[in-house]
């Protein structure tokens, strides 16, 4: 069986974070393992707490896990600490890890800072030359390539800029561009687009599915192209099935 590897943060809903990535490779048949850089404290409408992990304890679940378990590939989410993130590029390069797939997570949907400034340096400057793929949203995009999204153009840009800070695979998703929530992705050679579904209403989680759908796919063999493809079904199917669990946004539903 494939094994896939989350690090990232608890978020207590199960709606986003490792809880939700461990549902995505279990519902996509592959088994999943996972590493906790810090514990929120959050509903569907209040984000109340980051605790980030002390540094030897994050070191301590790498060497633990992956002198026994390696995974197939990786997949980061809420590092949040410059230690995390350098803990993560440090393991990665030691089990020579081929698939990492980097969500990078900066803000919640509540507006809660979730990398601290020093981290997103190292994000930028270590783990995106380290990965295979990044899979950011359009605010994210923004702030690592500093291009501002108002048009599609503008759009293509910020994905090739994305690719030109060192991965293999830029992709930029288009969930709060227009109706059409086109993704694109861009590979070195060729851009590819997907678009999809716009569902009403806020969602909670969708980019966490979404970048542990595609390492799933990536685990399978798929080919990129195939994966995104793939990965934006999934998401919209569990979008479509959306509950209101609580006050706030809504959760994504695999049943
Ligand atoms: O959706 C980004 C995200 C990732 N990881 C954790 C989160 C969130 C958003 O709230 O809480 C732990």
């Amino acid at each position: 069986m494939k094994v896939a590897l989350t690090i990232g943060g608890s978020d207590p809903t199960s709606g986003a974070g490792v809880q939700m990535d461990l549902k995505v490779f279990h519902a996509l048949g592959v088994y999943g393992t996972s590493i906790i850089t810090s514990v929120t404290s959050q509903s569907t409408y209040e984000f109340t707490s980051v605790y980030p992990l002390p540094e030897k304890i994050i070191v301590n679940q790498f060497e633990t896990l992956l002198r026994d378990i390696k995974p197939q590939g990786a997949k980061t989410g809420m590092l949040y600490s410059k230690y995390a993130a350098e803990c993560v590029a440090e393991y990665i390069k030691k089990y020579k890890i081929k698939n990492l797939v980097i969500d990078p997570v900066i803000t919640s949907t509540t507006g809660k800072k979730l990398l601290l400034d020093e981290a997103q340096q190292i994000l930028k400057t270590e783990l995106i030359p380290l990965s295979r793929a990044v899979t950011a949203n359009i605010p994210e995009v923004e702030i690592l390539t500093e291009v501002r999204i108002k048009n599609i153009d503008d759009m293509y840009e910020a994905t090739e800029k994305l690719y030109r800070m060192g991965t293999k695979l830029a992709i930029v998703k288009g969930g709060h561009f227009n109706d059409k929530v086109p993704d694109l992705l861009f590979d070195g050679k060729e851009f590819f687009m997907v678009e999809g579904e716009k569902y009403s209403g806020e969602f909670h989680g969708t980019g966490c599915a979404f970048s542990s759908a595609f390492l799933s796919f990536l685990c399978k063999g798929y080919k990129p192209y195939e994966a995104l493809k793939a990965s934006k079904n999934f998401v919209s199917e569990l979008l479509r099935k959306a509950l209101k669990l609580g006050k706030g946004m809504k959760i994504l539903n695999f049943t």
